[in-house]
């Protein structure tokens, strides 16, 4: 039955998006591992999911090379999916991964970083949106833009000329997106 035919008005639908990294173990099969459960979220769809890529570390550059992509979740208001619980529910498949939390920026087998929640800007101890570092890094700009090319991040404005500004970080594509 359609929503015309119920006389209700259709859902509100979110989109929110979250980057996946790893450069410990075995990355590639780690992410492809976690694309599967991100598919099996509670109250989300998986909605798009950018190429994996393999980049060069930001921030801490004396470790390995990463994998990273970007997932497109697709959320009905209806299902009341706060972006503190889908943070909390990344949080579980990370440490299903086997996610040790060490320093900042330390090697990772899975890190999963829940950048945009629709346009909702939001700074709480545990989440802050959009995610305060999105703006400055290739290796989400690029995934990110690949599944959402005409994505603006609030406060900061159309993620195409951020990416722009990033030229100097090493970043190549290394499988197709589906
Ligand atoms: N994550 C970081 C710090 N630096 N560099 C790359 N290339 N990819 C990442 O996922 C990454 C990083 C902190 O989460
Ligand atoms: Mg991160
Ligand atoms: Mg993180």
């Amino acid at each position: 039955m359609s929503c015309a035919d119920t006389g209700k008005p259709p859902p509100v639908r979110q989109l929110a998006y979250v980057a996946l990294g790893a450069n410990l173990g075995q990355p590639i099969a780690t992410l492809q591992a976690a694309l599967q459960a991100l598919s099996h979220l509670p109250a989300a769809r998986l909605t798009a999911r950018s190429s994996l890529y393999r980049t060069a570390p930001v921030g801490l550059t004396q470790q390995p090379d990463f994998i990273n992509a970007v997932i497109q979740l697709e959320i009905d208001d209806s299902a009341q999916l706060s972006p503190h619980t889908l943070l909390a529910n990344l949080f579980a498949i990370e440490a299903h991964f086997g996610r040790r939390r060490s320093i900042p920026n330390a090697p990772r087998t899975l890190d999963l970083d829940l950048l945009l929640y629709g346009n909702q800007q939001l700074h709480t101890a545990q989440l802050d949106l959009p995610h305060p570092r999105m703006h400055q890094r290739a290796f989400v700009l690029a995934p990110l833009l690949e599944i959402a090319p005409d994505c603006h991040i609030p406060g900061h404005g159309p993620a195409v000329a951020l990416l722009a500004n990033c030229q100097d970080q090493a970043i190549t594509r290394i499988t197709a997106s589906s």
